[in-house]
């Protein structure tokens, strides 16, 4: 029936890359393993390298003084929504992939579809720019991230070139929408007009038709869509291993603070199974676990954990896996939560759902753009939408604000 909410929310898709060996494959394991056993699977395709993860939010039913929600899909948990977003294993890359060497078109085809990555490096420097492992600290991480960026840039570098040559310069000479043409053609790279004009922007080659454009022109436009359209965040992994700290900061000063978030996969790994079977309470996030049942652990165990409370915890302040997530969402991708609700007063949906659902939307969606996220015809029939929070009305250009709950009133559809 019309007005129920029932498509799901726009999809966003996190890469992970990385030579061999640094961890990619564990902190997979890692993000993907949800922290309570959950029936309802939110994604319309999911391959084998993919798997589902969550930010981490306080759920807007705590502001609203409500006792509980009703997710949809994803959970709420002491008050915190786990909202799923898809997270790809990208094939591993090595040094050299761009000329040919090891799972060239494999990674490049998962590149592609990815909105973000999340470059793992092995911060404790134990494993080689191959992916041998060698003893801490003898390998440099710097210049792996370095390297492995310069790949990547090599890549879409050369991928872009190849369109460029066989499509894009067939019509240079007649184009009349010079942004449209180009995303066009640069759409199978996940690549938006947003993306293109910023690009454009960023080169300074938004006035140059593109007739005029030389090779050079065509490269540079290539490296300002890579870091636009496939940002890169940095997973200094590995830091309960000694020497990663020194590692950690280096990382920082070169690829700025925002961009790198020391994790220990392994060590959320483990704590997130302890949790699952319910030998510590724990919460993906959490700055601290509790042992449940002491007698239930071996010794070995009980001392695994306190290794992990000791290296990765106190020091860190969190195993770094969830902020790994929230950063790429929130601050990478620059998306907002928005709870859409059909109910305003009571927050529910048709079916009496408290907030079933919370989209992850791009910084400055409109009340209409949401409509037409929830449904074409609710888009296409939009009236005005009412702010939850404050009962008010809003006009479809209202820029929805992060945490808004929004019911989107539209005028009957015609079926
Ligand atoms: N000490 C430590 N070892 C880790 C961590 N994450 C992964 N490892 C180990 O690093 C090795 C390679 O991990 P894997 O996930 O297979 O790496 P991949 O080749 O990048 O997928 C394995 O022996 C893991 O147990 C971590 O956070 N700390
Ligand atoms: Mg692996």
């Amino acid at each position: 029936m019309f007005g129920v909410i029932n498509m799901p929310p726009p999809e966003k898709l996190v890469g992970l890359i990385g030579k061999t060996n640094v961890g990619k494959s564990t902190l997979f394991a890692a993000i993907t393993l949800a922290p309570v056993e959950i029936a309802n699977h939110p994604f319309t395709t999911i391959k084998p390298n993919m798997g589902v993860g969550y930010v981490r939010r306080r759920c807007v039913h705590v502001e609203l003084g409500l006792p509980k929600c009703d997710p949809r899909t994803g959970m709420c948990i002491n008050g915190y929504r786990f909202i799923p977003v898809k997270i790809m294993d990208v094939a591993g890359l090595i040094p050299g992939a761009h000329k040919g060497r090891g799972l060239g078109n494999k990674f490049m085809d998962d590149l592609r579809q990815a909105d973000a990555l999340i470059h793992v490096v092995d911060a404790s420097g134990s494993t080689d720019l191959e992916g041998n492992p060698v003893s801490p600290g003898t390998s440099d991480p710097l210049e792996e991230a370095k390297l492995i960026q310069f790949e990547v840039d090599e890549w879409y570098k050369n991928v872009i070139l190849r369109i460029w040559e066989n499509r894009i310069s067939r019509h240079i000479y007649t184009v009349k929408e010079p942004i449209e043409y180009l995303t066009q053609n640069l759409s199978g790279l996940s690549i938006k007009k947003h993306h293109v004009i910023k690009a454009l922007k960023d080169t300074g080659l938004n006035d140059k038709p593109l007739k005029n454009w030389r090779r050079e022109d065509v490269e540079s436009l290539a490296l300002s869509l890579r870091r636009i359209s496939k940002p890169i965040l940095i997973a200094a992994n590995k830091i309960d291993l000694g020497p990663a700290e020194e590692n950690v900061k280096r990382l920082k000063e070169f690829f700025g603070e925002k961009y790198v978030v020391p994790v220990s996969g392994l060590a959320e790994y483990i704590l997130r199974k302890a949790a699952l079977n319910k030998y510590v309470e724990y919460l993906p996030g959490d700055p601290d676990f509790k042992i449940l049942d002491a007698d239930k652990l071996t010794s070995k165990q009980k001392h695994v954990l306190e290794i992990i409370r000791e290296k990765v915890l106190r020091k860190y302040g969190s195993t770094g896996v969830q902020e790994l997530i929230n950063r790429a969402v929130f601050d990478i991708l620059d998306l907002i939560v928005v709870y859409p609700v059909e109910d305003h007063r009571k927050y529910t949906d048709h079916y009496g759902n408290i907030l079933p659902d919370a989209y992850l939307v791009p910084r400055g969606t409109t009340a209409r753009e949401l409509a037409y996220m929830i449904h074409t015809d609710l888009g296409k029939t939009f009236l005005y939408a009412i702010n939850a929070k404050t009962g008010e009305r809003i006009g479809e250009d209202h820029v929805l604000n992060d945490n808004d709950v929004i019911k989107i009133v539209a005028a009957k559809a015609h079926r």
